[in-house]
């Protein structure tokens, strides 16, 4: 059994499980940092190395937690390989998430994304965010627990439906990370409309060594 169906564990609701990467061989990126989502959907983030977390914040104030509601994830220390845990948010609405990661200057590097960037958008997308976020002195908005979502064991997920940015906004600059996961879990072509989550996730044996940050 490669994959199992979402549906059938939702008994009601297709919920299409969008896998997000952070960190690993990509360096400080989200991959992909677009992603397109419908409601009732998850974001399902994968830790990989070095020490990162997600955060969501206000558009206009990047690297800060949201004024209301909002995730924050905590941090997942991961010295190789990916986390064996991951963290899912539920999508409730079509509106635009903006996330960074709250790790050292990691935001303000330009480790952030976004789920559901304004379609009708001239300037003010990914681009834009990712400029203010660039300004921003100060230490990115963290909490001390996790909030907003669910930490849980890593499944695997489809491969996140990347969008083509609105307007030539930065995408993962062409080489996705696909880090040599010795058997790569079976790349299924994108056909199945969301139906399937690969089981994939290779859980890397996660030493939980220290892991010092720069
Ligand atoms: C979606 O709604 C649930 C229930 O109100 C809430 O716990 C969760 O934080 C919301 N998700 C996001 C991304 O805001
Ligand atoms: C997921 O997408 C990445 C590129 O975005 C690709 O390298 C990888 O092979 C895909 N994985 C699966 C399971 O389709
Ligand atoms: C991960 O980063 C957080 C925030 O900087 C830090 O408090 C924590 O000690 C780090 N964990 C490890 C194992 O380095
Ligand atoms: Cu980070």
């Amino acid at each position: 059994m490669k994959s199992i169906g979402i549906l059938a564990l939702a008994g009601a609701v297709a919920a299409e499980v969008h896998k997000i990467e952070v960190g690993g061989s990509g360096g400080l990126v989200f991959n992909p940092n677009n992603v397109r989502a419908a409601q009732g959907d998850i974001i399902e983030y994968h830790f990989y190395a070095k020490n990162h977390s997600v955060v969501q914040s206000d558009y206009d104030t990047p690297c800060q937690l949201a004024k209301s509601n909002g995730f924050y994830s905590g941090y997942f220390p991961v010295s190789d390989g990916e986390s064996k845990s991951v963290f899912q948010i539920t999508v409730n609405n079509t509106n635009p998430i903006w996330f960074y990661c709250s790790q050292g200057n990691h935001c303000s590097q330009g480790m952030v994304g976004v789920i559901n960037p304004p379609a009708d958008d001239k300037n003010g997308g990914l681009e834009d965010y990712r400029k203010k976020a660039a300004s921003f002195t100060g230490k990115a908005g963290d909490s001390a627990a996790a909030f907003g979502g669910q930490i849980t064991s890593s499944t695997g997920g489809t491969n996140g439906s990347t969008t083509t940015s609105p307007s030539g906004t930065a995408t993962n600059s062409g080489s996705p990370s696909s880090t040599s996961a010795s058997s790569s879990p079976s790349s299924t072509p994108n056909t199945a409309p969301g139906l399937q989550a690969a089981v994939g996730g290779v859980l890397g044996a996660l030493g939980l060594t220290i892991w010092s940050l720069v």
